[in-house]
Parts: structure tokens; sequence; C-alpha cells
């Protein structure tokens, strides 16, 4: 910022500081089409601290949701925790999340999550049955700082709670778990390929090698 004094400007140099955040939605069916709208279901949007009691209000300045064009006031700003937006329709859409921090020189982190109204067993990610029954379609992520400015650094760092009666909904340990099976695997597999591959290429080299000599003792056997 070319107008910030260098007091306000001053960095933590060699600093990263990572949030984890998840974000997504959930919803539930109103159990039959709503007659005056033809509304099915409730839902709610939002992005939340992984570390449930975090107050991010410290360092969040606001956070956006572009809903779509079909609802009235699409942009909706929320200034303080939770941030959240429950409606109520018909259809799923693409929801952009913007997180803006307090510090304006800090670019805002935008996120796109497909709103989920229904499961579909060919989906690659499979949203999940919450607790109350609500379908779940949540990611985990992780907004980065990397050599945040001085004001920035302490906001991040002061380690203010709140008070949240929302619970954890994803076993995210048991998908740490599983993940990290998947890729041990994988990563066996590839080795397994590699050593495959070795082998034949050492053969090969054999077999060129044994023609290139018999292509000399021919070369001398000439007259
Ligand atoms: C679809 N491409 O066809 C999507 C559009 C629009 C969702 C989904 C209700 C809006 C309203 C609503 O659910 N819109 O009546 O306020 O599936």
């Amino acid at each position: 910022m070319g107008d910030s004094s260098p007091v306000e400007s001053a960095r933590a140099k060699g600093k990263t500081i990572i949030k984890p955040i998840v974000f997504g939605n959930e919803s539930k069916y109103f159990g039959k089409k709503r007659e005056t709208d033809g509304h099915t279901h409730s839902w709610t949007v939002y992005a939340k601290p992984f570390q449930e009691n975090e107050d991010m209000s410290v360092y969040v300045k606001k956070v956006q949701f572009k809903l779509h064009e079909s609802y009235t006031d699409a942009l909706r700003t929320v200034t303080k925790p939770p941030y959240e937006i429950t409606e109520t329709g018909w259809g799923e859409f693409e929801i952009i999340i913007k997180i803006y921090f307090n510090d304006i020189s800090e670019r805002p982190v935008t996120l796109y999550h497909l709103l989920k109204l229904f499961s579909n067993p060919l989906l690659s990610h499979q949203p999940i049955v919450g607790s109350q029954g609500q379908l779940v379609s949540e990611y985990y992520d992780e907004i980065i700082f990397q050599d945040p400015s001085l004001f920035l650094y302490k906001q991040l760092t002061c380690g203010k709670t709140i008070n949240t009666n929302r619970k954890q909904e994803t076993d995210w340990k048991g998908k740490e778990t599983k993940t990290l099976t998947s890729l041990k695997t994988a990563k066996k597999r590839v080795a397994e390929e590699i050593a495959q591959m070795n082998e034949r290429l050492k053969k090969q080299k054999n077999a060129i090698q044994k023609i290139k000599e018999e292509m000399v003792k021919l070369e001398k056997q000439k007259p």
C-alpha cells in the first residue's frame, strides 16, 4: 500500500500462518414441494474455522456469498460470525464465497461451492448425512498468510475464541486416515511399476548389447 505508514506496512518476515477452514452447505428436504413457491429444501451455506471455537472476526472483515440470480439481493454480506446464509429453494447452483480481511493489503480469498440439495451415488464427492438427518456437503481448506503485516500477524495469533453450538459433522480424522492409506497404496503401486519398468529396460539393454556384439562378429567375418 503506497499510502500506508511504515509502521502499518511493516511485515512479519519469514512467518507463515495457516488457518484451516471448512466451507460448504447443509440442506434439509421439506418432505414435499411447497405450494406457494415450489421450494423443496432449506439450506445453509457457510465458511467456518476448522477449530470450531476460533473467533475468525479478529482477522476477517466480512464474508460475501454470491447466490444464484433467482434470489433477491443475490450478493449477501456477513460481517460477523457465524459466516453463513440460510435460504430455501429448489435447485442447486454454484455459490461464490469471498473472504475479506481486516488488513486491506491482504487480498480476499475466493472459494467456489456447489450447493448440494440432493445426493447422487454417481458423485465423486459424496455428501454425508449429518447428526440431524440433514445433508452435509463440505470441504476442508487452508488460508495461508505469508509474511503478513505485523498488524495482521497480531490478529492471526491472538488465539481469541467464541462460544459456538455447532459441531463438526465430517469425520476429518477418519478422512485423513483414509486419504493417507490410499496415498500409501498408490505410492507402493508406483514403486512396483517403476521396478517392473526398470527390469524390462535392463532386459532390452541386454538384448541390444547382444545384437551389437553379433554385428561386430559379423563385421569381422566379412571377407
Ligand atoms: C438449476 N441451474 O436449474 C440451476 C438453477 C436456481 C435455484 C438453480 C429458488 C429461487 C427462488 C432456487 O432454488 N433457485 O425462487 O427464490 O438447477
